[in-house]
């Protein structure tokens, strides 16, 4: 198959579409073609069915055809709206998940499935939300941590806390622009209210409740399922792993764990180590349990148990057509429906665990926090049982896979960082080492890469190449979600990677002994890349917006990513997109993302298609932002 034929950048996901093809199974590239060519109006931002009015299609060009809605809502109006909504939802689902998370903390107890794993970490929270510590039982500190956290979310009065952590001038921006995020919840109710039929008309104030909001996700949810998972379920170290669908083994149990949750993932990777287990599985006649992850449920587990990882999104329905998977079990978010038709194919089990995500067709088996152990093992004997059933016909595991190191916190990046310090000088401990290089010039700049995969492009071509142009020009990288697990399989979260990177980013990368593109997380962990830039602008004394760093969505497609980038240019932050959002219908709409937002944020969305010349605009931004800091320090 020729290059621009391959719908990814691994032959062996064309390998397992054939496969797809000859058994006669549907997979996503089939419905796409089916789709034909996308709804015009749907692409541009300009359709709206808020109220049953509608729906109201407003025409994109100026002049021709309608170009109001029958309430009089222009193109602006609706492109807005919808963009809100878009960070509302994601807003919400980041948020939805560590609130689970603070529940698991509420519950975890000293006997119990779910404990303390980094005291150190619930202290300091403890502390800086001054709760008393002193003398006290841990699990009753994390229980009062734990129904602060949970009071975030509906708190009828004030701000939210995470934002003090932010630099002061950053808050200052968001006090005068009146973004400080309120209670959680609050913010999405807000948008939700606000766009009703009737609200917020006026395009930059939509823009603005959805700036709030997004900091309600960046400052608020995302940051309390970072910050909370670390503490119960342990803050995470580099650790070695390996990447791609060839990590599935042809004599074991292979479990694909998928999703977002760690509550349920923990605990399956704590029954597949139970004996009895175990014991099962020598019955069956299999060597062992591999478990495998994919999307952030994988990187949550491969960041704190080395968990291999088995791919990214949109090798969710390849990994079954493998047929070599025993169960695919789920949790929330990302999961096509697609996979219940496509497991009925094969032996593989499709278990569903959560109320909040339940799937025509799929097994469920509701995962249930109080019996969290039980819970689990009983999920992990389904797949199990179900190794004896596996058609060896069918099987095909691609013979593909790289080393990857993945699990740096930021506490891990601090203590690569302190093998440079000289500890007779200089404090052990904080980001000066980085804050130095970068203000040196050694490495020109940081970028976030991070976010999805999308169909409209070829699958992991955008991120890598990004990835490497800018290392290759001593920009480092740090990486979350599925961008992180296309690093992974292209092998550049190994050391091996480093003869890839420019001079200066190699001399970096030797002594501080890291890769030169750095694996942070899952999406939630996006929240650790906007700690890791306010703490070396706080080490500068400058703001977010003065550094020369970036953050990149090359192929994003959810909503949260939507939420993200907003969150993350409300920081200061410029993000530079690979996929056009659904906003070309508004010009002025473009215009307050693309222009007018760096005179309120001092950072914008930059917008193109093609990765090679978006990796060029990165760059120029980035020597930009150098020269206006180095005038400055
Ligand atoms: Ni992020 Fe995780 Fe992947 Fe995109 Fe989905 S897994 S929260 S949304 S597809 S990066
Ligand atoms: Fe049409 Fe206005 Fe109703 Fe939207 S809110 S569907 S534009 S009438």
């Amino acid at each position: 198959m020729s290059e621009e034929k391959m719908v990814s950048l691994n032959t062996i996901d064309d390998q397992l579409i054939k496969k797809a093809a000859d058994e006669g199974i549907e997979t996503m590239w089939d419905r796409k073609k089916a789709m034909k060519a996308p709804c015009g109006f749907g692409e541009k931002g300009v359709c709206c069915r808020i109220c049953g009015m509608g729906p109201c299609r407003v025409s994109p060009v100026a002049g021709k055809g309608a170009q109001k809605g029958i309430c009089g809502a222009t193109a602006d109006t609706i492109v807005a709206r919808n963009f809100a909504r878009m960070v509302a939802a994601g807003t919400a689902s980041h948020s939805d998940h560590a609130r689970d998370i603070a529940h698991v903390l509420h519950m975890a107890s000293r006997d119990g499935n779910y404990q303390v794993q980094d005291e150190k970490k619930l202290i300091a929270l403890a502390q800086e939300w001054e709760v008393p510590t002193e003398g006290r039982d841990i699990y009753d500190v994390a229980h009062e941590v734990a129904e602060i956290a949970l009071n975030e979310f509906g708190k009828p009065f004030g701000t939210l806390r995470f934002p003090d952590r932010a630099p002061a001038p950053r808050r200052k921006i968001w006090e005068e622009l009146n973004i400080m995020p309120r209670a959680i919840d609050r913010e999405i109710a807000t948008i939700m209210h606000s766009t009703h039929m009737g609200c917020t008309s006026d395009a930059e104030s939509l823009l603005r409740l959805s700036m709030r909001t997004s900091l309600a996700n960046g400052w608020g949810g995302s940051m309390l399922g970072t910050e909370l998972s670390d503490i119960v379920f342990g803050t995470s170290t580099p650790r070695m792993t390996e990447a791609n669908l060839g990590v599935l083994e042809e004599k074991q149990v292979n479990i694909l764990l998928h999703g977002h949750d760690p509550c349920l993932s923990e605990m399956i990777v704590a029954a597949a180590q139970d004996p009895e287990m175990i014991k099962l599985t020598e019955e069956v006649g299999a060597e062992g349990i591999n478990l495998a992850g994919m999307c952030c449920t994988g990187n949550e587990v491969t960041m704190r148990h080395g968990v291999k990882i088995a791919g990214t999104f949109y090798q969710q329905e390849l990994a079954v057509l493998t047929g070599a998977i025993e169960a695919v079990i789920v949790d929330v978010q990302c999961i096509f429906p697609s996979l219940a038709p496509i497991t009925d194919c094969y032996h593989t089990k499709f278990i569903t665990t959560s109320p909040k995500a339940k799937i025509t067709g799929a097994t469920h088996i509701e995962f249930n926090e109080e019996k969290a152990l039980e819970s689990a093992k009983v999920i992990v004997r389904e797949a199990i049982e179900n190794y004896k059933n596996r058609k060896q016909d069918k099987v095909f595991i691609p013979q593909s896979k790289a080393q990857a190191i993945t699990g740096y916190s930021n506490e891990a990046v601090i203590k690569q960082l302190d093998r440079v310090v000289n500890s007779n000088i200089d404090p052990q401990g904080t980001v000066k080492p980085l804050a130095d290089v970068i203000k040196a010039g050694v490495l020109r700049g940081a970028a976030g890469i991070v976010g999805c995969n999308n169909i409209k492009t070829k699958h992991e071509y955008s991120h890598i190449e990004i990835m490497k142009k800018l290392i290759a020009n001593d920009v480092i990288v740090v990486t979350t979600g599925c961008a992180a697990q296309a690093a992974a399989k292209a092998g550049l979260l190994s050391k091996d990677a480093i003869k890839l990177a420019g001079k200066g980013l190699q001399a970096v990368c030797e002594l501080v002994d890291i890769p030169p593109v750095i694996h942070l997380g899952s999406c939630v962990d996006n929240t650790r890349i906007i700690r890791l830039v306010s703490a070396v602008s706080e080490h500068l004394g400058v703001d977010n917006s003065d550094l020369p760093v970036v953050g990149v969505a090359p192929e994003w497609m959810s909503e949260k990513a939507v939420a993200i980038g907003t969150y993350v240019v409300s920081s200061g932050i410029d993000v530079f997109l690979g996929i056009t959002p659904p906003v070309t219908g508004s010009p002025e709409f473009v215009d307050l993302l693309t222009n007018k937002i760096e005179d309120m944020t001092g950072a914008k969305f930059f917008i193109d298609e093609n990765p090679l010349t978006l990796a060029d605009k990165i760059l120029e931004r980035i020597e930009e932002k150098r020269t206006k800091l180095e005038a400055r320090l």
